[in-house]
């Protein structure tokens, strides 16, 4: 079995989280005989300085056949954002009918909160955000241009057909947790539009009889997100308040490094695009320290849509085996030093760890384009640590009946990796260690 993946990276830290962290899904998939077949397109802002287009007119058809779409981030300091968003972003949503936008909020077990007394666990919330309409519906436009006159009309948008799928995919979601779904409106002000959207609400509620509804306008639900976040299961909002409620979701949960997100075409008829919450983060690019953790469970979410769980949930777990892990790296928004590929590495190793059986040994690693990194092959008759530097290739073991590190080089004895079980070893790249 075999999937066709379009890769978006996109701008600022898109390139480098989307890059990081496809050589672990391919790992991710191989181990349940599923293979990947990536094809980056190089779209973004970089494309726009050269040609003054995003993407090409006819990016949509180009990418029409993929199974699913991975998207980085959009967003870069020279443009204003309005430009690369419509250029990119929002086209791709609306295009292929990505009417339901997914976005879970999840407090971690090892993960702080900004809230006081919050600990792993407390918070987990999912927010269904209608996407393709809305107040994104581009309806509108400036007259009297630069003039003392001059006039801005924007209009929001709510079809039935749009009000009544995110409704209805929140609900199926709601009845499928805990059987509570806030509906988030501003019915009080906007009383065509959000009246429209409570209506909906009703009706529809007649099907989920076992699913209890809060209605909650948009300034009440965005404080009671910080208030008492512990509270909500599925929330359901239009394409604005979903945007930012969500950003508080991903805050409150320790990281924007952490929210993850998918477009879901719901027709069947076009690939789901899948993308980290946060944005393309200029302040930190080049750094490589963009948690890639967002990236990682968006392809959880892929593979989800996909029809396979399996992956998916092994993917949750492996990063949520190493945010609980005291010792594990995370990256500068988590409080630590590491690293993107650190953080990555560290992943793969917990894919390694989880999985019910060790197939032996990895034959075969991946190097990102822009910076080579060490290859590893690794034999072991139980545990398996692997770890991925520029540099240094750093493997801490807890039992092994044999390992090598590197490319077949002269083989380097470590005997001290056999008596001290956890102990942790330097490993030059380039070298071949056996025992
Ligand atoms: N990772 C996606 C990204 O770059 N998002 C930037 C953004 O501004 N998105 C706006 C939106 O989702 O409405």
């Amino acid at each position: 079995m075999s999937y066709q993946i379009v890769t978006i990276p996109g701008d600022g830290i898109g390139p480098k989280v989307v890059s990081e962290t496809l050589p672990l899904l391919h790992e991710a998939a191989s181990r349940h005989a599923i293979d990947l077949e990536f094809t980056n397109y190089g779209w973004g802002t970089e494309r726009y300085l050269e040609t003054g287009a995003m993407m090409p007119d006819d990016g949509l058809d180009q990418i029409a056949d993929a199974d699913s779409l991975l998207l980085g981030a959009v967003g870069h300091p020279e443009v204003p954002d309005h430009l690369t968003l419509h250029g990119l972003l929002l086209p791709i949503r609306k295009g292929f009918n990505q009417q339901v936008c997914k976005r879970p909020s999840i407090l971690f077990d090892g993960v702080e909160s900004p809230l006081r007394g919050y600990e792993g666990g407390d918070i987990d919330f999912v927010v269904y955000r209608e996407n393709t309409e809305g107040e994104y519906s581009d309806t509108g436009g400036r007259v009297h241009d630069g003039l003392d006159h001059e006039v801005a009309i924007q209009s929001a948008v709510f079809t039935r057909d749009g009000t009544e799928t995110i409704v209805r995919a929140a609900f199926e979601a709601a009845a499928a947790r805990e059987g509570h779904l806030t509906s988030i409106t501003k019915s009080n002000a906007q009383a065509f539009s959000m009246t429209f959207w409570d209506d909906i609400v009703e009706e529809i509620s007649t099907e989920y009889p076992t699913v209890e509804v809060e209605p909650l306008l948009i300034d009440a639900g965005s404080m009671d997100l910080v208030r008492r976040p512990e509270e909500f299961d599925v929330l359901v909002a239009s394409n604005l308040f979903g945007d930012i409620l969500t950003d508080i979701g991903a805050i409150v949960s320790g990281s924007m490094g952490l929210a993850p997100s998918g477009n879901i075409n719901v027709d069947g008829r076009h690939p789901s695009m899948f993308e980290p919450v946060h944005g393309s983060a200029p302040d930190i690019v080049g750094e490589d320290i963009a948690n890639p953790m967002a990236t990682v469970l968006s392809s959880a979410m892929l593979f989800e849509e996909l029809g396979e769980p399996d992956i998916s949930a092994s993917l949750w777990n492996a990063v949520r085996q190493v945010l609980g892990d005291d010792d594990a790296p995370v990256t500068p928004d988590l409080g630590g030093s590491a690293s993107t590929g650190e953080v990555v590495a560290a992943i793969e190793t917990r894919l390694w760890l989880l999985s019910e059986t060790h197939p032996g040994y990895v034959s075969k690693k991946w190097a990102s384009a822009d910076k080579p990194t060490a290859v590893l092959i690794i034999k072991t008759s139980r545990w398996t640590e692997t770890s991925r530097q520029s540099k240094n290739v750093s493997l801490t073991y807890r039992h092994q009946s044999r390992w090598m590190v590197g490319p077949d080089t002269d083989p380097m004895p470590c005997p001290a990796a056999r008596t001290h079980p956890r102990t942790s070893l330097r490993v030059r790249r380039g070298s071949l260690a056996t025992l």
